[in-house]
């Protein structure tokens, strides 16, 4: 053996060596740790509920038949009969509208059920309906479940009907007795709803909610209590579908109750000092009613699109309710308006412009390589891959995209999505395309979309500036979206 050969063979080994390390990135390093949280954080549940982004609700019942939307607790049950009722419509409507829960009214404050209670003879059993022997609440469960769709039940704590209702002990019995039906009948329920509408005959009612919440999570672990205050979801404050340009999941749940008009300001915008994680719900109808009324027509796309954009947009989910008609079916004209709903958010969203761009940021959590770099804001919508900065350069935290073609990017929304796993962090943001600024925003949260005032903007380079935040900004996902459907008025008109 030639000392010369030996040589180079000591050489291929070194370059092997090189190369199965670059290749396998050898021994790799050890991962960098997340950063802290920052408190208070979602629950399991509300994290799942968060991103839904847009569920259903069906009002339904004697109303449907009455033409009113609050009834009188005096209807006769022989009025409902829904000859051609078919849940399976109802999902099937739901599911083209890329909804995964819908919530339906098993009990409105007229105190008709439409399962058959038996606590009371108000109920679909004193119907003719199905013979007296229908149950709309299990036609919907069977009919979601087979399309894998969850159900929320709301039922109504004022009940105009009920002759217990105005004494507390026994009304409260008989609302807690058709919870644990509800909860304890119909398998897993993800959401029950309880509003705080109250009407003349309320006044001496005191609710017992204490033993009502206690109730449900012993009966349903996963499911989320809505009311005004929670304690897991919040109403938004108002039924037009609008949450507050600044919209904290987080709120001080001690300065709230249930039914109190003073507090819709408090809750439309939430509080970011709030020691309590409880996201805003944005109910409002496809139509002026919540119930079906045959003079009534579903909401043009553009006024649906901007009800999208003001909660979903907002860092809220969309309750959207959708009445079932007299004959038990989503009205047809609601139907194609759903589906041109979704096919518009799909349009708009699919295509996301940034993923043809470089990224780089101002700084990253450990540096190049570690995990947190701005590329992850581009992975799709996962929740738990962000880029993280470091404390640096705290006051003005940036990412920026830069467009790698020679045409200019074309685009007239913005998406934002904060990692809310480890709680909602940013105050105030920016956003400014080849160093003019387009756009100005206080939080984000699960996502934040500006459409933008001035229209389509072309340019090069976007940059986002994180000014405030509660601790480092956390971005899971980054779009630069073109919604084709948006014709804003010209200013100065
Ligand atoms: C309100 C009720 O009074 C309406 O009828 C409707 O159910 C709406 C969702 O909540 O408080």
């Amino acid at each position: 053996m030639t000392p010369n050969l030996s040589l180079s063979r000591c050489l291929a080994i070194c370059v092997l060596f090189s190369i199965c390390r670059l290749a396998y990135s050898w021994p790799k390093p050890v991962a960098i740790a997340p950063p802290l949280p920052i408190l208070p954080l979602p629950s399991f549940s509300q994290l799942k509920w968060q991103r839904r982004e847009i569920i259903m609700f069906l009002h339904f019942g004697v109303n449907t038949f009455t033409d009113s939307e609050w009834g009188t607790g005096k209807e006769n049950p022989a009025i409902f009969n829904p000859v051609g009722l078919n849940a399976g419509q109802w999902v099937d409507a739901a599911v083209h509208a890329g909804v995964s829960l819908m919530i339906l009214t098993a009990k409105h404050h007229d105190g008709f059920c439409l399962w058959p209670s038996k606590y009371t003879d108000h109920s679909v059993a004193a119907s003719p309906w199905r013979g007296g022997r229908g149950d709309v609440v299990a036609e919907l469960v069977a009919a979601a479940k087979s399309r894998g769709v969850d159900v929320g039940l709301y039922l109504s704590p004022w009940d105009r009907h009920d002759r217990r209702y105005g004494r507390n002990k026994a009304y409260n019995e008989y609302y807690l007795a058709q919870l644990q039906e509800l909860l304890n009948k119909y398998g897993s329920v993800r959401e029950i709803w309880f509003d705080g509408a109250k009407g003349a005959n309320a006044l001496n009612m005191s609710y017992y909610f204490g033993d009502w919440f206690s109730m449900v999570k012993e009966l349903q672990s996963s499911i989320n209590i809505f009311s005004d205050a929670g304690p897991d979801v919040r109403w938004v404050g108002n039924e037009r579908g609008f949450a507050g340009k600044t919209c904290w999941s987080t709120i001080n749940r001690t300065a709230l109750s249930i039914g109190n008009g003073s507090i819709v300001d408090y809750l439309n915008t939430g509080d970011e000092r709030g020691t309590d994680w409880l996201p805003a719900e944005c109910d409002v109808s496809i139509r002026t009613g919540w119930f079906w009324h045959k003079s009534q027509s579903p909401k043009s796309l553009s006024k649906l699109l901007k009800i999208y954009y003001n909660s979903v947009g907002r860092n809220c989910v969309l309750l959207l309710n959708v009445p079932p008609n007299s004959t038990g079916l989503i009205s047809e004209t609601d139907v194609q308006r759903l589906k041109e709903f979704r096919t518009a958010i799909d349009t708009i969203f699919t295509v996301n412009l940034a993923e043809k761009c470089s990224v780089r940021a101002s700084s990253q959590r450990g540096g190049d390589g570690r995990g947190f770099g701005p590329e992850n804001v581009l992975d799709g919508d996962h929740l738990w891959t962000y880029w993280a900065p470091t404390a640096e350069n705290e006051g003005d935290q940036w990412i920026e995209f830069r467009s790698e073609g020679d045409e200019p990017l074309r685009f007239n929304v913005i998406r934002i999505q904060e990692a809310i796993g480890l709680g909602q962090r940013i105050r105030r943001h920016e956003v400014y395309v080849d160093g003019q600024r387009v756009a100005i925003g206080t939080t984000v949260g699960y996502k934040k979309l500006h459409r933008l005032e001035m229209g389509e903007v072309k340019g090069y380079r976007v940059k986002i500036r994180i000014t405030e935040s509660r601790g480092l900004p956390l971005i899971s996902s980054i779009g630069l979206h073109f919604d084709p459907f948006w014709h804003p008025k010209p200013l100065g008109r």
